[in-house]
Parts: C-alpha cells; sequence; structure tokens
C-alpha cells in the first residue's frame, strides 16, 4: 500500500490515504507523515476506526504525549483525553484557538478522532499562522516579529463552566494555580520547517506586551480576524473514525457549535512540544 497525499486547498490541509494508523507505522510511513504535516500543517484520514490504546501509539511516533489537566480521559489510557458532549460542556472550543498556548510548551500537535457525530453540524475548521503571517504587509511584518504577548488560561476555562462541583473548582484551582500567564513569541518561528507563524490566537491570548493597551486591544482584534480569514483556513466535514492531526504549532483550530443538543464524541492525544521562538 503506498500512501497519497491530496492537498484540499492552498493555505492548509491534506487528505492522506493508503495507510492504516492503527498499526504499527514503519520509519517511511512514519517520516511521510511527518513531512506531510510539515508542508500541510492538517492531515485527514478517513475510515480509521482506532482504540484508545492504538491512537496513542500512532501519536507516539511524532513525540511524547500530554495528559490534559481539565478534560476528562479514557481511564485506561490517560494520554486519551474525550470531547463528550454528554460529559463535556465544549463550547469553549467555538472559538479560535491553538491548543494549551497557556503552557510554556504549547503541544506540538494533537490526533483528534470522531467516534460519535450528530447527523448535521459539528465541523471544525484549522487556519494556518504561516498562509496568515504572509499575507501580512512587510512594515507589520516588521513589527510584529520581536514582540510578545500574553496568554492566560483562564480566558477560555472560565471558572463558570469549569468549576460548577467542588471537585472541578479545586481542579480548576490548581491549574490556574500551576499556570500563571504567560508569554509567547507574537511571531513564532517553525523549530523544524523554519517557516514564521502568526502565533496569537482569541482563545488565549490577552495582551501584546510591549505595546499600549489601546494598541494592544486594535492590533490584536485585527490580528484575530486577519488570521482567520476563509482564504487561510479549511473547514473539516467529520465522518465517523475519521482523523485529523494538526501541526499546533502553526495553525489555530474551531469547532463549530451548531448540533447541541445532539451529542458528539471525540478521543484526542496531544503531543508534546517545545518552547516557542
Ligand atoms: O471537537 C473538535 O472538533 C475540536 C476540539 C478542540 O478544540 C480540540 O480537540 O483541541
Ligand atoms: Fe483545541
Amino acid at each position: 500500500m503506498s500512501l497519497t497525499i491530496t492537498p484540499l486547498s492552498a493555505a492548509l490541509g491534506a487528505q492522506i490515504d493508503g495507510i492504516a494508523l492503527g498499526e504499527p507505522l514503519n520509519i517511511e510511513q512514519r517520516d511521510a507523515i511527518e513531512q506531510a504535516l510539515l508542508k500541510h500543517q492538517v492531515l485527514f484520514f478517513r475510515n480509521q476506526p482506532l482504540n484508545p490504546q492504538q491512537q496513542a501509539a500512532f501519536a507516539a511516533n511524532f513525540g511524547d504525549l500530554h495528559i490534559h489537566p481539565i478534560y476528562p480521559n479514557v481511564p485506561e489510557q490517560p494520554q486519551v483525553l474525550v470531547l463528550d458532549t454528554a460529559v463535556t460542556d465544549v463550547r469553549d472550543n467555538a472559538i479560535w484557538h491553538t491548543d494549551v498556548t497557556f503552557l510554556p510548551t504549547p503541544a506540538l500537535g494533537a490526533v483528534l478522532a470522531a467516534k460519535q457525530l450528530p447527523a448535521f453540524g459539528g465541523d471544525t475548521l484549522w487556519a494556518s499562522g504561516i498562509a496568515a503571517f504572509e499575507a501580512l504587509s512587510a512594515p507589520l511584518q516588521q513589527l510584529l516579529d520581536g514582540l510578545t504577548a500574553t496568554h492566560n488560561f483562564i480566558k477560555s476555562f472560565p471558572v463558570e463552566r469549569f468549576g460548577s462541583t467542588p471537585e472541578d473548582l479545586a481542579r480548576w484551582e490548581e491549574t490556574r494555580r500551576s499556570n500563571p500567564p504567560l508569554s509567547h513569541p507574537v511571531i513564532r518561528t517553525h523549530p523544524v520547517s523554519g517557516r514564521k507563524a502568526l502565533f496569537v490566537n482569541e482563545g488565549f491570548t490577552t495582551r501584546i506586551n510591549e505595546l499600549e493597551e489601546a494598541e494592544s486591544e486594535a492590533i490584536l482584534k485585527l490580528l484575530f480576524a486577519h488570521a482567520t480569514r476563509p482564504e487561510f483556513t479549511i473547514r473539516w466535514r467529520w465522518q465517523e473514525n475519521d482523523v485529523a492531526f494538526w501541526d499546533n504549532r502553526v495553525t489555530q483550530h474551531y469547532a463549530v457549535d451548531d448540533y447541541r443538543p445532539n451529542r458528539r464524541v471525540m478521543h484526542r492525544a496531544t503531543i508534546l512540544g517545545d518552547a516557542p521562538f
């Protein structure tokens, strides 16, 4: 079986066929997927009925796995978290965000599998920070390159939604204590490809540190709108057992909240990343 890579849009996204992710990858397959990820930033695979162990094993080809501080996980495979609308309020994923940028070393990427889908809705969109950066004018690129921004966990995990039981509140308090607001560069250089990407996201970014408050607010507003222009995005219509694998270093994503009260269940394995520069 040989791998086929079909690009899906100019900015990002490719569908990969000719591979069974539930089986151990050989080196050639692993490297081909990594190269495709660097180029296309988000990869989609159809018909991959992975159990949590297989999903974690696939993700672990690309790095060590992260255990999320807030979301519930599969008890026998805690590296796989469960986004089940019957269990967790996932509405806060309906905002453009890059995962866990409130950490000093945000995720390298994540592998998301569709387990149970509503009859309609529940698409996910991704946007390329590389395309967004490259489309900025040279003067704005120069202004932003070298600036830093604050990222804050609380912006996407409000206590009203994540602290409703005493147990949840204790976990939320502990997560807040161990994840104080921190700074990342506004323009990030991909550690492998060397490409530059816009690295602020509406989910977690609260302030461009070196600017006056009003300047920061106006420029972030501009950047959040710019980063998610349709030209820089791809929208995926899920089928059961689809798997998406995204490069979280240079993309952001948005889970469309248009199917409640129907149930949607996704499993995610998250790969640890390194400090942005
Ligand atoms: O449910 C989705 O489609 C994506 C949710 C999300 O933001 C994530 O898994 O990081
Ligand atoms: Fe996310």
